[in-house]
C-alpha cells in the first residue's frame, strides 16, 4: 500500500476541510492557528510534498528557494495569489493552485455592505449607539447619500466584479466597468464598457475595485485618479489594499473629495492603516470577503480538489502556476 502524500496545512482550517484532509493524507495540522514566520515554514516543510497555505504566508523568492525539493505543489485556500512570487515557483517547478469561483458571492455581498454602510455613515451611526453619545435628532443628523440609481464604476469586471453589477442592478444603479478585455455582450448585462480608467472614473459615484493586485495594478488608485472622480465619490475596496494610494486617499476623505470610504483590505495587514481609521467617513472591515461558514468550506474543498488532481495525475483545474 503507497503511504499517503504528506501536506503541511499552516493555518486551522474549517473542521469539515480538516476532517478531509486528515482522511485523505498525511497532514501536519495547525491547531493553534499560529502564523508562521518564514523559517518556521521551511522547517515544517522537510519532507512534506504539499502546503495548503493562506494568503497570510508570504512565498517570496527567497521563501521558495529555501523550500525543500520534497515540495510539489502549493494549494492556496484563496483566490488572490499576491502572497505568492508565480515566477520563483514556475523556476523551481513547483505547481501553484488558487480557489476561484467559490468566493465570488460571499466577496460581492460584503462589496454591497461596504457600499451602503459608506454611503449611510454606517460605521459613524455604529460607534455612536455604542459610546452612548447619541443624544440628539434632527433633519441634518447622519445625512448620508443614497446609492439607488447612482452609477457604479466597477475596475476588474471578472467573477466578482459581474455579481456586484448583478447586486447593484437590484439598487438600480447604472453599471460602468473597465477590464482588461471587454465581455460577451450577454456577460455585459447592459453594463458600459470604458476602455481606460480614466474614461471610467468621471462616471463614478461609487468606485469599485474588483482586480486582482499584480506588478501592474499596485497603487492603481493614485491621487491623479482620485481627483478624476466625481466630487463626494465612494470607494469600495474588497480586492486588495496594495491597489490604492493610502495616503492620497486619506488626502481625498479628509478634504472631501471623496464622500467616503467602505474598505476591506489594506496595504498593512493584519492592523489596517491608522490614519484611515481615524477618519469618521470610513466604514471598515478586517478582510473577511470571504468569511462565511460555507465560503471557507468551499474554498478548502476546492483546494483539496486541487490536490487530488494533482496526486491522482491529473492536471489541477485551478493551476495559475
Ligand atoms: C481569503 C481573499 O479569506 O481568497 C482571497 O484572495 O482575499 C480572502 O477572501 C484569504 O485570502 C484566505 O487565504
Amino acid at each position: 500500500m503507497s503511504s499517503k502524500p504528506k501536506v503541511l496545512a499552516t493555518r486551522t482550517f474549517p473542521d469539515a476541510v480538516e476532517k478531509r484532509l486528515a482522511q485523505d493524507y498525511n497532514v501536519l495540522l495547525n491547531p493553534d492557528d499560529a502564523l508562521y514566520s518564514p523559517d518556521k515554514l521551511i522547517e515544517l516543510a522537510q519532507e512534506i510534498d504539499a502546503i495548503l497555505p493562506c494568503h497570510t504566508e508570504h512565498f517570496t523568492p527567497d521563501v521558495i528557494q529555501r523550500l525543500p525539493d520534497s515540495v510539489k505543489i502549493v494549494a492556496n485556500f484563496s483566490v488572490g495569489v499576491d502572497h505568492c512570487d508565480l515566477e520563483a515557483f514556475r523556476k523551481r517547478g513547483i505547481i501553484v493552485t488558487n480557489t476561484p469561483d467559490v468566493l465570488s458571492d460571499a466577496t460581492a455581498e460584503i462589496a454591497i455592505l461596504l457600499m451602503l454602510g459608506a454611503a449611510r455613515r454606517a460605521g459613524e451611526g455604529e460607534r455612536m449607539m455604542r459610546d452612548g453619545s447619541w443624544c440628539a435628532w434632527s433633519p441634518s443628523f447622519m445625512v448620508g447619500s443614497a446609492i439607488t440609481g447612482k452609477r457604479l464604476g466597477i475596475i476588474g469586471m471578472g467573477r466578482v466584479g459581474q455579481i456586484v453589477a448583478k447586486r447593484a442592478r437590484g439598487f438600480e444603479m447604472e453599471i460602468h466597468y473597465c477590464n482588461r478585455t471587454r465581455l460577451a455582450e450577454t456577460n455585459e448585462q447592459g453594463a458600459i464598457y470604458h476602455d481606460s480608467i480614466e474614461d471610467l472614473l468621471p462616471v463614478s459615484d461609487v468606485l469599485s475595485l474588483n482586480c486582482p493586485a499584480s506588478k501592474e495594478t499596485a497603487n492603481l488608485l493614485s491621487a491623479k485618479r482620485i481627483a478624476r472622480l466625481p466630487d463626494g465619490a465612494i470607494i469600495v475596496n474588497t480586492a486588495r489594499g496594495a491597489l490604492v494610494d493610502e495616503s492620497a486617499l486619506v488626502d481625498a476623505l479628509r478634504s472631501g473629495k471623496i464622500a467616503s470610504a467602505g474598505l476591506d483590505v489594506y496595504c498593512t495587514e493584519p492592523g489596517g492603516n491608522r490614519e484611515i481609521a481615524a477618519l469618521p467617513n470610513t466604514f471598515l472591515l478586517p478582510h473577511i470577503g470571504s468569511a462565511n461558514e460555507e465560503t471557507r468550506d468551499a474554498m478548502g474543498f476546492r483546494a483539496l480538489d486541487n490536490l487530488d488532481a494533482y496526486f491522482a495525475g491529473r492536471e489541477p483545474k485551478d493551476r495559475v502556476a
